[in-house]
């Protein structure tokens, strides 16, 4: 029911979950049946060879002055179903911890949200993820921001760095109020002073360059550089991150760099969580 212990803990952290404010849950491709040919041709568990990877990295925050070693995580292993995922970050809002959900289909952003119902959501991501239907469901991870948004889950969305998009999904974003569109530089104009957010990072959001472990890489794109701009503009504007994903992780080249950049990055949303923390100052 809930997540399973893993050998491999991410960074080697290994406090408990009561003396951790941040909560690291790994999400498997395969939870939503979703992309399961590309899925299935992974030799390694996506999460896994995440968590291989973050074994390996040095200590220092790139976009926070702090060190990765000095934040209380507790990694709680894998969600291996929708209902567990559930479940699990009812449990986690309860206990006023903050979850980090990784690698999983980005579809999985939904439950969290339904969850903690931040007043803003804020999508790094090459695509919209806002159709109307895709491959013949009108619920997964190409549209589940259109399911968000009609169901008044949060009160904004804010969408950074999207290249990608059919002309339904652009014309709907177009016509509600709700949802922004923007490019990294301009992000700092739509966020309010400790405005509350949840930060939903979608691995395509980089540059196909650097990621194509993912399973709808794109060109065009942003880099690392880019992205710690970005969390520092949110380091900035005194956010307070109630939760985050760093998700759409498929290592089908297996490809040890790339899994080391998406622990990088998990790192670094650890770090941005806990340094704008209002408990922790
Ligand atoms: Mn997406």
């Amino acid at each position: 029911m809930m997540p399973t212990e893993k050998r491999i803990r991410f960074y080697n952290y290994s406090n408990n979950l009561e003396e951790s404010e941040i909560v690291l849950c790994g999400i498997p491709y395969e939870i939503e049946g979703e992309y399961l040919p590309l899925a299935s041709q992974a030799k390694i568990r996506n999460t896994n060879f995440i968590r291989e990877a973050s074994i390996w990295l040095e200590d220092n925050a790139i976009a926070t002055p702090t060190y990765y070693s000095k934040i209380k995580v507790h990694d709680a292993g894998d969600i291996e179903s929708t209902d567990d995922l559930i479940k699990f970050t009812e449990l986690i809002k309860k206990k006023m911890k903050k979850p980090i959900f990784f690698g999983g289909p980005h579809v999985c952003t939904y439950y969290p949200i339904s969850i903690y119902k931040p007043r803003t959501l804020i999508v790094l991501d090459a695509h919209l993820d806002s159709k109307e239907r895709y491959l013949g469901k009108d619920f997964n991870s190409a549209t589940f921001v259109r399911r968000i948004c009609r169901e008044n889950l949060v009160n904004e969305i804010i969408i950074v760095g999207a290249r990608a998009y059919e002309e339904e999904e652009y014309r709907f974003i177009q016509d509600t109020d709700k949802i922004i569109m923007c490019s990294p530089s301009e992000l700092s104009e739509h966020i309010q002073i400790n405005e509350e957010i949840y930060l939903s990072i979608d691995l395509d959001f980089l540059d196909s360059s650097y990621m194509s472990e993912t399973p709808y890489p794109e060109a065009w794109g942003y880099t690392p550089h880019d992205l710690t701009k970005i969390l520092k503009t949110l380091v900035e504007k005194k956010v307070e991150v109630v939760g985050a994903d760093v998700s759409e992780f498929i290592p089908v080249h297996t490809l040890h760099h790339q899994a080391a950049l998406a622990a990088r990055i998990i790192l670094e949303t650890a770090a941005l969580m806990k340094y704008t923390s209002k408990r922790s100052q």
